[in-house]
Formats: C-alpha cells, sequence, structure tokens
C-alpha cells in the first residue's frame, strides 16, 4: 500500500484553516456566539446564564483542544517514556475558571462575555462540580494532573467516569446527614470528550485452563465481557501549550442486549445483562478509608485497570519496539491499592498473550509499577476475599497464587524458618474466608513504594510493611510529601492576594506560580505596615465573600469582625472533630460562666464545620447532629452569639472549599498523632495566609519546619506515646471525670440534655468514655490551652499579620509541581517534553 499521502486533499487548504489559541476579543465573541447558534441550537433572545456558560466552556473547550492536538502529536513523534497515574478518585471541581487562568485568556473572556451582556463571574458559579473522589486522595490525584501539565511532563491520568460522584449532602431538621445522588452529568459536560472508538473488552467470571505446568500460560475464556470506553478530558498546563489528557473509562453492554431472549417475549431478561454492565461506572464508592468486601467495588477496579493497561500497552505497540523495553518507555503509578489488580493483569497479559515465560515478565512488571500508600489505619487497608476473587478473576488468582508461591520460597530462603514472618508476608491471608492482602501485593509488585509525607513514609516503613523493608531493603522504600496546585489553590480561589503578591514581589505570576519558592520574597515586607494592611483588608474582604455566600445559600448573617476558624475534611474519629465541637461547647460554658464585662474581653471568634460522613458510619453522622444541633443553641444565645457562633456547611466541595479556605484566619488539623499520612488542605489554608492549629503528624510537621514553629499552634501526645495510651485504656482505664474534668463537665452537659435530647448522643460520648481509641481525652487538655494561645495572638493583630505572610512566605515547598517533579525524576526516570520549544 506505501506510505499513506498526508493530509488528504490540498495542503494549504487544510494548513489555512487550522485553528490557532483564540486571544483576540472579537474571536473570542464569534466563537461564543457561534456555539450559542450551533452547538446548543439557541438564539440570543432566550439564553440564560447556564446556556451562556455552556457556549463559553466549548468556546475555551476548542482552545484547549488546540493545544491538545498538538500535545499529543509532539509527545506521539518524540516517543518518550511516559507515566501513567491511576487513580480510582479524581476529585477535579470546577475547570471553567481554571483553564481560563492557564491558557491566560481569563481577562479577554471576561470582557467577550461583558460585550455579550453576562458577567463571567455568574457563568462560572453555573458550572457543577466533577466530583468524582471522597477526599484528600482524589484531591491530590487533580493536583498532580495541573502539575504534569504545567511542568511539560507526559503524564496521562486514567480513571472511571462514574455517572454519579460524591453524594449530595442534606442535613434533616434534626440535625440528620441525608445523601442524595449526584448527577452531574445532566447538564451535559462541556469538558469531556467521547471517544466511541477507542474501546477494549473486558472479561469477568468464566474459566482459566492452565495450558502448561508450572507457571506457564492459561486459557480464560466464558462469563461476561463488558465494553470500555474511552472519555477524554483535557489538562492544561499553566502558561504552557502542554495539555495532558485525563482517560475515564465508561461500562457499556458488548452487545445492546440478548435479542434471543427479546424475541421470546422476555423484556427483563434481555436487557438485564446491558443493565449489569452499566452498573459498573454507575457510582463512586463514598468510602473513605474503610473497605468492604463488594463485588461490584472489585468489578470496577479490575474494568478500570484491565482498560487501562489493554491501553497503555497498545500505545506502546505503536512504538514497534520489543517489548522487554516495556519499562524503558512507561511508568504506572498505582494510586493506593485501588489499581493493584494491574500487577496480576500485566502478568496475564505477558504470559498469556504475549507467550513470555514467567521471570522475564516478572522483572517487566516490577519495573513498571510504582506504589504510593496513603493509610496506615488497619481498617483501609484493602483485602478481598478468595471466593470472590475467584469467581470474578479465575486466572487473576491463579497468577496471584503463582506469585505468592514463588516470593514465600524467596523469604524463606532469606529467614529460614520462620514460619510467623511468613504468614504475615503472605499475599493470601489465613481465615474464613482467606483474603487477598493487596497492599502486600502492590509492595512486591512495584520497583518502589512511598508514603506522602515523612512521619508517614517512616510509619509505613516501620509498621505496615516493616516485614518488606527487611526482605528487600529500605532503599525500595521512599517519600513524597504531598503537594499542592498553587493554581486553583491561590491564583483562583485568593485572586486578590494573587495580586498583591505579584505587584509586590514584582514578578509575573506565570513565574511565581511555577517556582512557588519565590514566594520567599514576601518575608522582607511583613516588616512593612503598608503591606500589612493590604495584607489584612483582603483576608477581611474574602470574609465578608464568604460571609456573603452563607447569606446567600443558607440564609445567616455572619459576624466578619470575629475570628474566622475553620475545619473542613471527611468526618472521621481519626480526624476528631468530636474534638473541636467539645472544645467549642467547653468554650461556650466558659463564656456563660462570664459577666458581661468579662465577655468584653473575649476574641469574637466563629466556628465553621464543613464535611460529608461516609453513609454507614454511625459514629461520624452522629458527630454531625451534635454539631447542628450545638450551633442551633448556640447560635441563638443572646448572652454569647456575639463572642462565639457555629455553623455547619452542608454539602462540602471544592467549590466551597475554594470560598472558605482563603478566609480563614484559623484552621484545625487535630488527627491523633500518627493517624493523618499527610493532609493537604492544611497546605492550602497556609498558602492563604491562614494559620494552624495542629497535632505533630502529618504534613503539619513539615509546614511547621518551614514556615517556623512560632507561627503554628502545635499540641497534644506525640506518636510515640500514643500505642502506650491505647494500651492503657485498654487495660488501667481512668475514668474521664478524673483524667480529665474539663471535658466530662462537657459531655455531662451533652448527656444532661443541652443540646436536645442527650440519649441521642450516647454512642458518640461513649466512644470517648470507653476505649477513647482517638485520645481525645488525653488531648483536651492541651488542646484547650493552644486555642488559649490562638485568641492570645489574635488580639496582637500586627503581630498575627506578621505571622500570617511569614506562613504563606515559606509555603513553596508545599508546591505539587515539587512534588511531582519529585516523582518524575526519583521514581519515573521521565523528562518534560516541551511543545513547541524545539
Ligand atoms: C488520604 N488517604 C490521607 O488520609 C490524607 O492524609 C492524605 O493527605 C491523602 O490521602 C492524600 O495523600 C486516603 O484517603 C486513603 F484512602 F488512603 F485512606
Amino acid at each position: 500500500s506505501g506510505k499513506e499521502k498526508w493530509p488528504r486533499g490540498d495542503e494549504t487548504v487544510w494548513k489555512t484553516n487550522m485553528r490557532g489559541v483564540d486571544a483576540d476579543i472579537g474571536d473570542i465573541t464569534k466563537s461564543v456566539v457561534n456555539h450559542v447558534q450551533t452547538s446548543l441550537a439557541r438564539q440570543a433572545y432566550n439564553l440564560d446564564n447556564l446556556g451562556a456558560y455552556q457556549a463559553a466552556a466549548l468556546s475555551v473547550r476548542d482552545n484547549m483542544l488546540v493545544n491538545w492536538n498538538e500535545t499529543q502529536l509532539h509527545y506521539t513523534r518524540k516517543a518518550p517514556k511516559r507515566a501513567y497515574y491511576l487513580s480510582l478518585e479524581f476529585l477535579m471541581g470546577r475547570t471553567l475558571d481554571n483553564a481560563l487562568l492557564n491558557l491566560d485568556l481569563k481577562s479577554q473572556y471576561k470582557d467577550g462575555i461583558n460585550q455579550l451582556g453576562f458577567s463571567l463571574e455568574d457563568l462560572l458559579e453555573e458550572e457543577r462540580d466533577a466530583a468524582l473522589g471522597n477526599g484528600g486522595l482524589g484531591r491530590l490525584a487533580a493536583c498532580y494532573l495541573d502539575s504534569s501539565a504545567s511542568q511539560d511532563l507526559p503524564v496521562w491520568g486514567y480513571g472511571l467516569r462514574y455517572k454519579y460522584g460524591i453524594f449530595q449532602q442534606l442535613i434533616s431538621p434534626e440535625g440528620n446527614q441525608l445523601e442524595a445522588p449526584d448527577p452531574w452529568l445532566d447538564n451535559q459536560n462541556p469538558w469531556e470528550l467521547p471517544r466511541i472508538d477507542v474501546n477494549y473488552e473486558v472479561r469477568f467470571y468464566g474459566q482459566s485452563e492452565r495450558l502448561s505446568e508450572g507457571h506457564g500460560r492459561a486459557l480464560w475464556t466464558g462469563g461476561q465481557e463488558v465494553l470500555a470506553v474511552a472519555y477524554d478530558v483535557m489538562i492544561p498546563g499553566c502558561h504552557t501549550r502542554n495539555t495532558n489528557n485525563l482517560r475515564l473509562w465508561e461500562s457499556k453492554p458488548k452487545r445492546g442486549f440478548d435479542l434471543n431472549s427479546f424475541n421470546a417475549g422476555n423484556y427483563e431478561g434481555a436487557v438485564e445483562s446491558s443493565n449489569s454492565a452499566a452498573a459498573i461506572t454507575s457510582v463512586l464508592y463514598p468510602n473513605d478509608h474503610t473497605t468492604f468486601g463488594k463485588e461490584l467495588r472489585l468489578k470496577q477496579q479490575y474494568f478500570w485497570t484491565a482498560a487501562s493497561l489493554a491501553d497503555i500497552i497498545r500505545r506502546f505497540k505503536n512504538l514497534g519496539k520489543s517489548i522487554n523495553e516495556f519499562p524503558d518507555y512507561v511508568a504506572i503509578q498505582l494510586n493506593d491499592t485501588h489499581p493493584t489488580l494491574a500487577i496480576p493483569e500485566l502478568m496475564r497479559i505477558l504470559i498469556d498473550e504475549e507467550d513470555l515465560d514467567w521471570n522475564f515478565a516478572w522483572q517487566i512488571v516490577t519495573n513498571v509499577f510504582f506504589f504510593t500508600n496513603h493509610t496506615v489505619l488497619p481498617e483501609a487497608l484493602e483485602k478481598w476475599p478468595v471466593p470472590l476473587m475467584e469467581h470474578i478473576l479465575p486466572r487473576h488468582m491463579q497468577i496471584i497464587y503463582d506469585i505468592n508461591m514463588i516470593f514465600l520460597q524467596a523469604v524463606e530462603k532469606k529467614f529460614p524458618g520462620d514460619r510467623e514472618r511468613l504468614a504475615r508476608m503472605s499475599l493470601i491471608e489465613e481465615g474464613f474466608p482467606k483474603q487477598v492482602r493487596m497492599a502486600n501485593l502492590a509492595c512486591i509488585g512495584s520497583r518502589r513504594i512511598n508514603g506522602v509525607a515523612e512521619l508517614h513514609s517512616q510509619l509505613v516503613q516501620t509498621t505496615i510493611l516493616k516485614d518488606f523493608v527487611e526482605f528487600f531493603g529500605v532503599s525500595k522504600f521512599g517519600n513524597v510529601t504531598n503537594g499542592i496546585t498553587p493554581r486553583r489553590w491561590l491564583d483562583q480561589c485568593n485572586p486578590e492576594l494573587s495580586k498583591l503578591i505579584s505587584s509586590t514581589l514584582k514578578i509575573d505570576k506565570s513565574v511565581w506560580l511555577k517556582d512557588l519558592y519565590k514566594l520567599k520574597g514576601l518575608v522582607k515586607y511583613a516588616e512593612e505596615k503598608g503591606f500589612r494592611a493590604e495584607w489584612a483588608a483582603i483576608k477581611q474582604r474574602n470574609k465578608e465573600r464568604l460571609a456573603h455566600h452563607i447569606e446567600t445559600t443558607l440564609g445567616f448573617t455572619v459576624n466578619t469582625n470575629a475570628m474566622f476558624d475553620v475545619q473542613i475534611k471527611r468526618l472521621h474519629e481519626y480526624k476528631r472533630q468530636t474534638l473541636n465541637i467539645l472544645g467549642v461547647i467547653h468554650r461556650y460554658l466558659e463564656l456563660k460562666a462570664m459577666t458581661p464585662a468579662q465577655r468584653k474581653k473575649v476574641n469574637p471568634k466563629v466556628v465553621f464545620f464543613a464535611g460529608k460522613a461516609a453513609p454507614a458510619y454511625y459514629i461520624a453522622k452522629l458527630t454531625i447532629r451534635l454539631i447542628v444541633n450545638v450551633a442551633r443553641v448556640i447560635n441563638a444565645d443572646p448572652e454569647t452569639k456575639d463572642y462565639l457562633s457555629l455553623y455547619f456547611l452542608p454539602d462540602y466541595s471544592v467549590s466551597l472549599a475554594e470560598v472558605l479556605i482563603p478566609a480563614s484566619d484559623i484552621s484545625q488539623h487535630i488527627s491523633t498523632a500518627g493517624t493523618e499520612a499527610s493532609g493537604t488542605s492544611n497546605m492550602k489554608f497556609c498558602l492563604n495566609g491562614g494559620l494552624l492549629v495542629g497535632t505533630v503528624d502529618g504534613a503539619n510537621i513539615e509546614i511547621a519546619e518551614e514556615v517556623g514553629e512560632e507561627n503554628v499552634f502545635f499540641f497534644g501526645h506525640l506518636t510515640p506515646a500514643v500505642e502506650d495510651l491505647r494500651y492503657q485504656h485498654m487495660y488501667h482505664p481512668v475514668p474521664v471525670d478524673e483524667a480529665c474534668p474539663a471535658l466530662a463537665n462537657v459531655l455531662n452537659q451533652i448527656s444532661g440534655g443541652l443540646f436536645g435530647d442527650g440519649g441521642v448522643y450516647e454512642p458518640l460520648v461513649n466512644t470517648i468514655r470507653q476505649g477513647d481509641y482517638y485520645l481525645v481525652t488525653d488531648d483536651f487538655d492541651s488542646y484547650i490551652r493552644a486555642l488559649a494561645m490562638v485568641d492570645e495572638a489574635y488580639l496582637d493583630r500586627d503581630e498575627w499579620v506578621k505571622k500570617s505572610i511569614c506562613t504563606t512566605a515559606n509555603m513553596g515547598k508545599f508546591s505539587s509541581d515539587r512534588a511531582i517533579m519529585d516523582y518524575a525524576q526519583e521514581y519515573w526516570n521521565l523528562e518534560p517534553i516541551p511543545v513547541g520549544k524545539d
């Protein structure tokens, strides 16, 4: 056939009609109006904000597409090593504002939209969050995509296109969390490109027949075949043409439906298998830090890893290289254990389809994968029942047994006769049923393993993976402290502060946003009165912006002269929202005991909570109920409400965080020491000049190292003490009334009915009175003292603002650009491939 001619037809016709990126306002309005007319099939006279948003989004998308196409072509031509970030969650939030800023087209679009009679600010509010994640793990994945593109790294994300994202949270009049679905795709999603032509078949169930002795090939047949269809989401880099891809898979029945059953009059039977195929990507599991052995969840994990690997291998094969070069061209990052099935799946492909021998295949596999652990909480370590795995993935179960046998032989050789060690390290946990330990599998199948902050990485190496460190040696284990993208978490959410920083440093934001250590230059301005005044005024306006948001959405009037104290994160016992709310009650009781003259000297404070509880997490839901009912009582108390008020903001989301974070004076990161792997909102608050009250845990420690311990309010027991304290609680319990009278008083008030029927809260109160696994009793007094120091510091407002400036100035380390470059250099061996620079 010979070489195909490109382009077809007249080359000059093609070239003169190729579109560039529109920066000219005339082009912008023209393209928006075109989309109104054609893509939306509407007209100027019946256009509302939603329609105008959609037209604007499609117009911005056209610009991104130009860059996206160019980037993909460039990567194909240069054929560099690529990295793939496999994550079951991507908590992207909204796209339009971020895209406009990264493309540097915001002011042009603002003007263009204005000329058309709309306001860009209003249109931005029309967009629904893409909330395909639970919390920190999913948001981290989103920040890493932004940084990969911004640093010109050839990285793609792979995930699932859930029809329903994280549930919408409603609060009932009694204060209970109610869950409603999140039909985020209902208004159409302008940011995704369906790729109907990119699809793969994924098999479930059936039989696996070994074709040879030993660890050779097998034939996996029968069962159910489901189609994975690609949807691409463009990820624009900041001030670069590099635009990366996030590929999300949707499940579809392989054939429309079973025509035989249909013809026999069995309509239900006919659509059943098509329903079960579509169900795989229908909903995001709303659990965070817990695993249930649910069949559908396992199917999600395999569906996604199988489709992603097939796609990665197809792209690699297009290079025309031999399969043993696979690790030179591909690195795959496993975001937690969720994608661990990729390890046996790649073994299956290499052995059953590529006909490689076991050892050769295993060598490839263990050079391709990298594994990040995100928690040491035992309830979060994934395990799958062996019978379930055998049923759904019979071939993979054989491979896992083979991996295990060979691995345990090696362990036995290194530690002869150590049966307990073998039992701990085995991929299979004995019991009824037996279970597959996914962290062990991820660990032995990966080239390197990392934790997400210094302390956490140490804990990984000395607790859950200790045996593996002893077996493989410590060099296989590392740390990459998490980061956040300063584009969304400063420039986008706090535009006034961003502007002040640029004008003060006299550096264009396109420079410091990509080299965040430049913020250090702000330190010296902390001594300038005028600068401090501007800094404080911006914080004040951000507080008013939040108050306005609350007023318009919830109808409450918030006291913006008070200190804003914020805790926003998933509800969990280890994160200790309990400590916070019990502290609020303590403060309230103290205020009640004061004379009016004494109260006048108190630092007025507004406390904000937001966060979702897993639908089946009873204690977390009860904590929400307590917060809501405490708020009801204290906000209505005329004696104290000017000094202390409390709000639980429903339906926490990325967009709500963007309003809350810039408005905070102080934020709380108060997990029991050793339990919060990193935390990332702590970084977001500090980057926006909010101070931090927290335990010596996760990334709090490294934040204090950077900004100076004098600028952080630490309290509580340290990690090494935790185990002993828990032991004491178990075997030598001291009643709360003795151990901590102030806390006992608070608990008695709750049980006594100060916030409605005390009986309702007994199960929650008992978590503290009995066992107190998260050490609320042990840390309570120290917590209250820390809050007193916060109050004292806030009264000296000049000093406070200095602390605030120095905090922001020293947050350079926490850019996700630093983190992603660390992965690229120390793990993946990846180079930046900038578009249009050669
Ligand atoms: C979370 N882990 C940790 O709890 C956070 O401390 C951390 O900041 C984020 O990961 C991101 O690394 C999880 O969500 C999980 F699933 F591992 F439990």
